[in-house]
């Protein structure tokens, strides 16, 4: 389908979102909520799909919540409820973005903001371009963490930098987010696309349903016993015990080539 605030692109087994309206450095509105939605939703359904890359146009990542959305109510005296809006974006986007079962590349080229620091962290990888910056901006404006914030920044950077970071809302650039761990690499920007290039096509190359389980796997286990998480390892052992990947997987290594994985 034709989309007005995001634009995607197929090359090979990688789709590639793009948040595109650069002039507002892909504030995050209702329209661009409900297509992020509709090309998660076709790409996960889509066999052909083997990894996603998220990326802004322009100079900005995502700079959260678009601020005006709400501007001409606050204006004009209104206080509409932040709930139902959250309700109707984020909390559809987010566990979609979360529980794709295929590796989700953020490719934060730019500033990310507030929603879209929580839309990166929604992420399986971060790779930051080295013009990055990052700033939890919800308490600037007056608001507390939202779009999954307070689960996810603990889950990447630990309970006392995602505290850090939401009570200051400080601009932290590329190389500060690498050394706490909220980008897994930064690259210069001159070689940014290319590195998120071959890092989506090493991902998309490997084999898709084990990444799927690992995901899930490892997504679960922060939240059960050791039992429990030895329990659903060994379920999910045995149906990638059944893949066609595993079967290749294992005759490359004893036939002493590379194997080439299908995803099934
Ligand atoms: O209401 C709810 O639904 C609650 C949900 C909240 C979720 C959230 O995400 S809350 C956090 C919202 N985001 C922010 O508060 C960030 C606001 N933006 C900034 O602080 C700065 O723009 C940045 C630090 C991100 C970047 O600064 P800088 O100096 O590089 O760029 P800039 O000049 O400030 O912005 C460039 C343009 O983008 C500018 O437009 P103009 O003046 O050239 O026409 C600016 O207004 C626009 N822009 C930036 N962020 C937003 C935005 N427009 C709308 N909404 C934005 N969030």
């Amino acid at each position: 389908m034709g989309y007005e605030q995001i634009a995607v692109a197929r090359d090979g087994g990688v789709t590639t979102i793009t948040l595109n309206r650069p002039e507002k450095l892909n504030a995050l509105t209702a329209v661009m909520s409900d297509e992020l939605i509709e090309a998660f939703t076709e790409a996960r359904e889509d066999p052909e799909v083997r990894a996603l890359v998220v990326t802004g146009a322009g100079r900005g990542f995502c700079a959260g919540q678009d601020l005006t959305e709400f501007e001409e109510a606050y204006r004009a005296g209104e206080r509409p409820d932040i709930r139902d809006h959250l309700i109707r974006t984020y909390h559809r986007l987010i566990p979609l973005v979360v529980e794709t079962p295929k590796p989700v590349i953020a490719a934060v080229n730019g500033v990310a903001a507030g929603a879209g620091v929580s839309l990166a962290a929604a992420c399986d990888v971060r790779i930051a371009s080295d013009e990055a910056r990052f700033t939890q901006a919800f308490v600037k404006i007056g608001l507390v963490p939202d779009s999954g914030g307070t689960w996810l920044l603990p889950r990447v950077v630990g309970y006392a930098k995602a505290l850090e970071l939401s009570m200051t809302g400080e601009v932290i650039d590329a190389a500060t987010a690498r050394r706490i761990g909220l980008v897994n690499q930064v690259v210069p920007a001159t070689a940014f696309e290319e590195v998120v290039a071959a890092y989506a096509a090493r991902l998309a190359a490997m084999p898709t349903a084990a990444i799927a389980e690992t995901q899930k796997l490892l997504r679960e286990a922060l939240g059960v016993e050791l039992e429990e998480a030895l329990r659903r390892e060994a379920e999910a052992q045995a149906r990638m015990g059944q893949t066609d990947d595993h079967l290749e997987g294992v005759m490359a290594f004893a036939e002493k080539r590379e194997p080439r994985f299908e995803g099934r």
